[in-house]
């Protein structure tokens, strides 16, 4: 809570009841005839038109899935295809309003909102403008296979483009709009405001406010749309978005032309269905989806249900609403009532609802009501209709033709290129801003106090007469993350931060301290407690261009953000076929004290997840260095910390930590201790637990230890590693994460492979043990010990005279361990 806003107990104690006021449900009442001064003739039939092309090209999705054949078109498409016949309306009121900056987001059911809002992005931008997109395009590949013998107008071309580049998406071919690797489920096409459709239901529910945010923090023009599901509306994702969208800070605290709600609308495509679970009804309890808006904010969101089998009616909804977020008093939520006459996917028998159910919907059919009450206004013929959809089959099928064409569509070429995906997780880029401009502070750097703070301090943990520096001076770990944030913040003016207790507390961890005095509300600002949304926010924010540090306060609650880090975080570069980047950075602290739910290391679980550079420091050098690079890159990273060293001071690095700005190159162990006899492989803070092991081993014995500090887990150079085993020919690897499954064993098994010949004997890990971490006081029996180093040293590598190990590290033992699950 910032100290200027007071809360008075006078007020907060006071007896009153809280007021709902209406949400309109269905309001929109206008004749085709009322809406003549709204539509010329051409909108009208625009407006129909666009809801066949998404007929047409689902059905021909549908026949292609259930019958392989579509107008003498054979195919097999195995993958999915979650159909929206029904919801057209939806979707062509949805985007019809929208301009090019206008970004929509979806679900695994928006082939009809990709379609909608791209022919409506066609409709608004000039020709020169659509060539120019088109051709530029993966170099115009995508575009050649349409252009070619093609003889209409430039609009038309851009037609055919779009749907080609979506179903060569759908059907996985390399001039799909990411290259075949988005699919079906998470196809998008930036350039037209398309940004990504998610197969996880629920996911765009808090990536569209990251893109809400960038937007209003960046100042660009334009809303965004989150289309998603009704069933999502059980998902936390989409709950912790609400949350996060909602805050009362853009509208009591952040200041000047950042004041005020986000562009944002929560579109739920309510088709009243999930899967096979009816929402409203069975699933949920809110009855009208709208009544949830109610209960978020004192606007209760503006929410609204909106008759989604008219056009005309979600159109009208969103001017309105759009008008809302102009004049900043959003988010917006919009219950647009649907139906999918379509099953969930083609292999649906629809066994949850009756024939009755479905017929009835049926006889409500947009696409013919909206036809027939054209007809009836005189805005337009039957047969101009009729031709409409003849045109659109036509249509439809020449562009499956060309989809399917294995010469002209080819996929990625695999058999040849074994690793061109490899090459398209991470974008590695580097750069020192994500946009020219002034980045926005309130002070100068030097005016700082906890740079002024930090420059008094020493930079190394001895001082000239090599006496131990006090804790006060010191300059620490923690200085060192702080150095190289506040760096960027001034080089940066789209970088922003953001996490739990980030301002005015100064970081959970003291890390931010002084942040908070240098940056405006808009970079730098604390969240709901809402892990999921706090990383899901940043992919939002980093995919529409902005570089975003988020802070989950305890790896612990990584948990929280599961979907997030393992499913959103790590995707979208590649499954945008290298679209987009991804300059997000999470920064993780790892605890101890706090027991079992507040001191676990899950480095591992990030580093097993294709598409995550992960990163743990253990040295203030490092901490900064390291800092350093992945603020300069364009891809996610998990930067792990560890709260027992935040206050260590520079031991390794001579003379200190430099004062400028370096870089350390994400992927490089260190030789932090060199030595002839082992090896030991350290990640994190185990470092000084294996220096104080190698300080015993020398000297009682005389074994001079060669000590590598991991630094980084994905990348990982492994030939730092080799080289010293080849020189010691033994190897120890320590970190505080459980040893069952963890990175270490990863890391022992890559050693053996490509060290086996150097090796007296096998690489012997030492995690912590597999058990909930018990009590400070405790933690030495949990957490790997210099003394469990030097025992398994003597019982698997070599005996150490006189040595009697306290701690069994027998093959029986771990045997017996592996039989308990222990
Ligand atoms: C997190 C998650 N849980 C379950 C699924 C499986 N699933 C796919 S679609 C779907 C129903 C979603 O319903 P809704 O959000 O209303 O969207 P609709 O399919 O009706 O468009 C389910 C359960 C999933 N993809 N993701
Ligand atoms: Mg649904």
């Amino acid at each position: 809570m910032p100290k200027i806003q007071n809360i008075d107990p006078k007020v907060v104690r006071r007896s009153q009841f809280i007021e709902f006021g209406r949400i309109p449900v269905n309001q929109y009442n206008k004749t085709i005839d009322d809406e003549k001064r709204n539509f010329s003739n051409e909108d009208f039939i625009r407006i129909y038109r666009d809801m066949v092309v998404i007929r047409e090209f689902e059905t021909m999705l549908n026949l292609i899935k259930t019958r392989n054949e579509y107008n003498g078109i054979t195919y097999n498409h195995p993958g999915p295809a979650h159909l929206s016949i029904g919801q057209e309306a939806s979707a062509v009121g949805m985007a019809y309003n929208l301009g090019v900056e206008d970004f929509i987001f979806g679900s695994h059911r928006s082939h009809g909102e990709i379609l909608a809002k791209g022919l409506s992005a066609i409709y608004r931008l000039d020709e020169k403008d659509l060539y120019s997109i088109m051709s530029n395009y993966f170099e115009g590949a995508t575009l050649k296979v349409v252009e070619k013998g093609f003889s209409g107008n430039t609009k038309e071309l851009a037609i055919n483009f779009l749907l080609y580049g979506a179903l060569a998406e759908i059907f996985a071919r390399e001039n799909g709009f990411n290259k075949g690797l988005g699919g079906s489920m998470h196809a998008f096409f930036t350039p037209f405001g398309i940004y990504p459709n998610n197969a996880i239901v629920g996911g765009s529910g808090d990536i569209s406010v990251g893109a809400a945010l960038y937007k209003k923090i960046n100042r660009k023009p334009g809303i965004i749309v989150c289309n998603i599901g009704d069933a999502s509306m059980g998902c936390g994702p989409v709950w912790e978005g609400i949350c996060f969208a909602t805050m009362d800070q853009y509208k009591t605290l952040w200041e000047g032309e950042y004041k005020g709600g986000l562009p944002l609308i929560f579109n739920f495509m309510n088709n009243l269905y999930g899967m096979g679970g009816q929402t409203m009804g069975e699933t949920m309890g809110y009855d009208i989806l709208a009544r949830v808006g109610a209960g978020v904010n004192p606007e209760m969101m503006h929410s609204e249900r909106v008759d989604g089998y008219n056009p005309l009616a979600v159109i009208d909804a969103f001017k309105r609403k759009k008008h809302i977020l102009e004049e900043k008093r959003g988010p917006v939520l919009l219950d647009t009532l649907t139906y999918r006459v379509s099953g969930h996917s083609p292999s649906d028998a629809s066994s949850y609802r009756s024939k009755d159910e479905i017929e009835a919907w049926q006889k409500e059919d947009s696409i013919i009501i909206f036809g027939d009450s054209l007809i009836k206004a005189g805005v337009v013929k039957k047969e101009i209709l009729d031709e409409i959809q003849n045109v659109t089959t036509r249509l439809v099928t020449h562009i499956l033709h060309l989809t399917v064409n294995d010469e002209l569509s080819p996929r990625l070429d695999l058999e040849n290129d074994p690793d061109v995906i490899g090459r398209m997780m991470f974008s590695n880029l580097k750069t020192d801003r994500m946009e020219e401009g002034i980045p926005e502070v309130l002070i100068p750097m030097e005016e700082n106090p906890r740079v002024i703070a930090i420059k008094n301090k020493e930079r190394f943990h001895i001082d000239s007469e090599g006496k131990p520096v006090s804790k006060a001076r010191l300059y620490q770990l923690r200085d060192g993350i702080f150095e190289a944030i506040i760096d960027r913040f001034y080089k940066d003016p789209t970088l922003a931060a953001w996490g739990e207790e980030n301002r005015d507390w100064g970081g959970a961890f003291a890390v931010y301290r002084g942040l908070t005095e240098a940056l405006p509300y808009h970079r730098l600002f604390n969240s709901p407690i809402s892990e999921g949304a706090i990383v899901g926010t940043a992919i939002g924010y980093g995919m529409c261009g902005g570089r975003v540090i988020a802070e989950i306060m305890y790896c612990d609650f990584l948990g929280r953000s599961g979907d997030e880090i393992f499913n959103q975080l790590p995707k979208w570069q590649s499954m945008s076929g290298n679209i987009i980047s991804m300059p997000v950075v999470i920064r993780v602290s790892v605890g101890s004290k706090y027991g079992a739910q507040h001191s676990q290391d899950w480095s591992s679980l990030t580093a097993h997840i294709p598409g995550l550079k992960v990163v743990f420091p253990a040295t203030p050098f490092d901490a900064k260095g390291l800092m350093n690079s992945a603020l300069q890159g364009t891809d996610p990273v998990i930067f792990f910390e560890s709260q027992r060293i935040y206050d260590v001071g520079e031991m390794f690095h001579k003379p200190g930590v430099p004062e400028e700005y370096y870089e350390i190159p994400l992927g490089e162990p260190d030789i932090k201790r060199t030595g002839s006899d082992l090896t030991i492989l350290t990640i994190g803070a185990t470092l000084y637990t294996a220096i104080k092991a190698a300080d015993i081993l020398n000297q009682n014995w005389g074994i001079n230890a060669e000590i590598i500090d991991a630094r980084t887990l994905v990348p990982f150079n492994y030939k730092t590693v080799i080289e010293s085993v080849k020189k010691t020919g033994r190897i120890i690897l320590t970190s505080d994460a459980s040893s069952r499954g963890s990175f270490l064993k990863e890391m022992a098994q890559t050693i053996t492979e490509l060290a086996f010949d150097y090796l007296d004997a096998p690489p012997v890990v030492i995690g912590s043990r597999n058990w909930i971490i018990p009590a400070f006081e405790m933690e030495e029996y949990f957490f790997s010990q210099p003394g469990w180093i030097i025992d398994a040293f003597h019982q698997k590598i070599m005996p150490l005279k006189g040595h009697v190990a306290k701690n069994d590290f027998s093959d029986e033992k771990i045997i017996g361990l592996n039989n308990e699950g222990v």
